[in-house]
């Protein structure tokens, strides 16, 4: 077997007003936990330096760029790299992301992962942007990720690390087999998330059973399907009184949970993965290789 100790670091709620540095302070304690239980990986939630911002309508970049982080590390994130490098601790991180190419402006919704050593393995640029690009007026509140985000141009890559070959994706995109499939048919034997979701549906009135069970049913679904190990760390709880879910989560590749948070706060869980677990998976029912019919797949692919 080959067992690690991963560790999801579940955010409660970021308000408007709370500065990064106390965002960061908070994810920096939650890895000194999962250190301190022997975790060599951690995964922390989509956009987790602020608030879930595209709840809000801005109209001017000069109003919503403090939301955006620009390099890597980037200033607010330097405690956290620091720390995560002298504690040896690999993790995922959910953030803004602000580029300036060849005179150009881009903005992603991106993900990091990082290795026990320090290096960069690389970024994943979400995919599958939920929400509208123009406000649709609820009364409440909006999802307009489609506004402050483009469709990310990274594809869904996978990192050789030192504890096996790992792939990223980000909230909605959990909703999504294809997002899950490609990447375990590029070997990812872990899969690392972060979410933000609004315990209400603006787009869809359904129970709000719904919200939970369809997190878990995706999370679940998507290690048995694939025969690997998911991270799910939300970020969580009522910001400036908008409330979103929790149930972050360890699922094995059987398809079954291992640990779930309990709160809908900062939490820690942590479990002691084997690696090893997936591959009977991936050599018996879920052998890509003799049992796949690609040839019979055409509408997925766009043929
Ligand atoms: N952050 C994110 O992707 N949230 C979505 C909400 C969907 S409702 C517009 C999710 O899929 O959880």
């Amino acid at each position: 077997s080959r067992r690690e100790v991963f560790a999801v670091a579940q955010l409660g709620p970021i308000h408007l007003a709370d500065d990064k540095a106390s965002a960061v302070a908070r994810l920096v304690e939650m890895l000194r936990e999962a250190h301190a239980r022997g975790a060599r990986w951690v995964t922390f939630p989509e956009l987790a330096l602020t608030t879930f911002f595209p709840r809000y309508i801005y109209d001017d970049p000069a109003e919503y760029d403090q939301f955006y982080e620009e390099g890597l590390p980037s200033p607010a994130m330097v405690p956290l790299f620091e720390e995560a490098k002298r504690l040896g601790v690999g993790f995922y991180l959910g953030y803004a992301e602000k580029v300036t190419e060849g005179g150009e402006t881009h903005r992603f919704n991106t993900a990091v992962l990082v290795s026990p050593n320090g290096d960069i393995l690389g970024k994943y640029r979400k995919i599958h942007l939920p929400g509208t690009k123009d406000p649709i007026g609820d009364l409440e509140f909006e999802h307009l990720e489609k506004r402050y985000f483009e469709v990310g141009d990274l594809g869904f890559p996978t990192f050789a690390t030192p504890s096996g070959r790992f792939g990223m994706c980000i909230c909605n995109d959990r909703r999504w087999p294809e997002t899950f499939r490609t990447m375990a048919l590029r070997g990812a034997e872990v899969f690392m998330l972060g979410y933000n979701t609004p315990t209400r549906n603006i787009h869809h009135p359904e129970p709000a059973h719904l919200r939970e069970f369809h997190n878990r049913l995706s999370l679940e679904s998507a290690a048995y399907q694939n025969g690997a190990w998911v991270m799910a760390a939300a970020k969580c709880g009522a910001e400036d009184g908008f409330a979103m879910i929790g149930g972050s989560a360890i699922v094995a590749p059987t398809g079954e949970t291992v640990a779930r948070c309990v709160s809908e706060e900062d939490e820690v869980i942590s479990y002691a993965c084997d690696l090893d677990l997936g591959a009977y998976i991936r050599r018996s029912v879920f052998d890509f290789k003799r049992h796949r019919r690609p040839e019979h797949y055409g509408p997925i692919t766009g043929q």
